[in-house]
C-alpha cells in the first residue's frame, strides 16, 4: 500500500474545507481533514509545499511513523497549521488501513466501547423566548444534550447567537450561526463583560424552570473572562447544574484554571484551541478541568489526539471533542470513530451540516435518538466527492472578532 497521489482539495460549499486525498499503488482512497477556519490556505500551502512530496512512495500502513517523521523532522513543531496538516495525513492513514483491511476504524483503535455517542447541539437566542424555541427546536431534531448560548442586552451582536432570519430559513436547526463570514474583512462585534456575568445566570435559571432538571446544559464563554469573573460565572452558574462550562479564560494561561478551579464546582472544558498534548500537560495533572475539547482535525489527527485522551484518562478526565461546522465531515468522522473506541468519551459536540456539505462527503453516520455512531464502512466512512466539490471554489472567510465599548480589542 504506497501512496503515489497526494492531492490538496478545497471545496467550499456552505464554508471552506481542505482535504487531503491520498490515492495509494493498490487503488485505494483515503482522505482526512485540514480545515483551519478563517486561515485555510495557511494548511494547504504547508500540505502542498512541504508535505507531499515526503509522502509519495511512502508506506501507508506506517501511521506512527509517519506522524513521527512529520512531526520530528519538520523541527518546527506544534503549532496549529503544522498539527492541522500533520492531522489530515494522520487520518487518511487510518483510512486507508481501515479500507484495506475492510474494517471500519473503530474496530483498529480496540472496538466500541459503547453503543453510541451523546451529542450537543447550539440552542441560541436573543430573548428567552427565542432560546425556548431554540431549545424545542433541537429537541425535536432529537438532541438530548443543548448548548445554550444568549444575547446580552445593550451588545449588538454576539458570535454563537442566531439571527432569528437565518433560523427561520433554515427550519430550525440546520444552520450555521458560527460561520467565518465570507468576505475581505472580520465583522466587529461589541462586548460587555459585566453585562454578560449579570445576564447569564437569569438566562439558566429560566431555561431550567421551563424544561426540567433532567436535560444536559452547556454554555461557551469563549475565551472572554479573566479568572476571577470566570470563578464567579462558575459560582453563579452552580444551581443550574451545567453539565460544562467551556473557555471561560483565553487558553494559553493554563495556570489560570486554578484560582476558577478553586471557587466554583461547575464542571470545566477547554481546548479547542491546543494542538498537542504539552498544551494540557498542567491542567491535566493538576486536575483543572473536566473534559478535553480538542478536535481529531486540530490535534495531529487520531494518533494524537487518542494520545492525550489516554494520558486524560488517567485522571478521570473524558472528552468532549470539537464539532462545529467549521470540523468537516471527514474531522468529524474521525471523532465519533475515536470517540466510540476510548473507554473515557464524554460528550460530542454536533452541529448538522448544510446540505451542499453533505452532497461534497457522503457520510455513512447515524444519529438516531440524540446519539450518533460512525457506521459500519471500512475506514472512515466518508467518501469526497471530487466533481461536487469542484463547484464550490475556495472564498475568503473571515472569523468576527471584540471591541470593548472604548474601542479596546477584546477576546471574542
Ligand atoms: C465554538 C466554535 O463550537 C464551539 O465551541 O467555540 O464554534 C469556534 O468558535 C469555531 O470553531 C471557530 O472556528
Ligand atoms: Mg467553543
Amino acid at each position: 500500500m504506497i501512496i503515489d497521489r497526494a492531492e490538496v482539495i478545497v471545496t467550499s460549499p456552505d464554508r471552506n474545507f481542505v482535504t487531503l486525498r491520498l490515492t495509494t499503488d493498490d487503488g485505494l482512497v483515503g482522505i482526512g481533514d485540514a480545515t483551519l477556519n478563517g486561515r485555510e490556505l495557511a494548511v494547504v500551502a504547508y500540505l502542498a509545499e512541504h508535505v507531499v512530496p515526503l509522502l509519495l512512495g511512502r508506506d501507508a500502513h506506517r501511521i506512527e511513523d509517519t506522524w513521527q517523521f512529520l512531526y520530528r523532522s519538520a523541527y518546527w513543531r506544534r503549532g496549529p497549521v503544522t498539527m492541522a496538516a500533520i492531522a489530515a495525513v494522520d487520518m487518511a492513514l487510518w483510512d486507508l488501513k481501515g479500507k484495506s483491511l475492510g474494517v471500519p476504524v473503530y474496530q483498529l483503535l480496540g472496538g466500541a466501547s459503547r453503543t453510541g455517542l451523546l451529542a450537543y447541539g447550539h440552542a441560541s437566542g436573543k430573548t428567552t423566548e427565542e432560546i425556548f424555541d431554540s431549545v424545542r427546536a433541537h429537541q425535536e431534531q432529537g438532541y438530548r444534550a443543548i448548548r445554550v448560548q444568549t444575547g446580552v442586552p445593550g451588545l449588538k451582536s454576539i458570535y454563537g447567537i442566531a439571527s432569528n432570519a437565518t433560523f427561520e430559513a433554515n427550519k430550525g436547526v440546520r444552520y450555521d450561526h458560527e460561520p467565518a463570514q465570507r468576505g475581505a474583512l472580520p465583522a466587529q462585534e461589541d462586548w460587555d463583560t459585566r453585562s454578560y456575568l449579570r445576564h447569564v445566570p437569569t438566562v439558566f435559571e429560566a431555561v431550567r424552570n421551563e424544561f426540567g432538571p433532567e436535560v444536559p446544559l452547556l454554555h461557551d464563554a469563549h475565551h472572554r473572562l479573566t479568572p476571577i469573573q470566570a470563578a464567579s460565572l462558575g459560582k453563579s452558574l452552580e444551581p443550574y447544574d451545567l453539565f460544562w462550562l467551556e473557555d471561560c479564560t483565553p487558553a494559553e494561561n493554563q495556570e489560570a484554571l486554578r484560582l476558577v478551579r478553586q471557587h466554583t464546582t461547575t464542571p470545566l472544558a477547554i481546548g479547542e484551541i491546543f494542538n498537542t498534548v504539552w498544551d494540557y500537560q498542567q491542567i491535566i495533572r493538576e486536575q483543572l478541568i473536566d473534559y478535553v475539547r480538542s478536535a481529531v482535525t486540530h490535534t495531529g489527527g487520531i494518533t494524537h489526539l487518542k494520545k492525550v485522551l489516554d494520558y486524560a484518562s488517567q485522571y478521570q478526565i473524558k472528552s468532549g471533542m470539537h464539532g462545529p461546522t467549521d470540523i468537516s465531515p471527514v474531522g468529524m468522522a474521525a471523532a465519533m470513530h475515536l470517540g466510540l473506541s476510548i473507554h473515557n468519551f464524554g460528550i460530542q459536540e454536533y452541529m448538522k451540516h448544510g446540505e451542499k456539505t453533505d452532497r461534497v462527503f457522503q457520510q455513512s453516520f447515524t444519529w438516531e435518538d440524540g446519539m450518533l455512531h460512525p457506521g459500519e464502512k471500512p475506514g472512515l466512512g466518508v467518501e469526497l466527492d471530487v466533481d461536487e466539490a469542484g463547484k464550490y471554489p475556495y472564498q475568503q472567510a473571515y472569523l468576527p472578532y471584540n471591541r470593548l465599548h472604548d474601542g479596546t480589542v477584546h477576546d471574542w
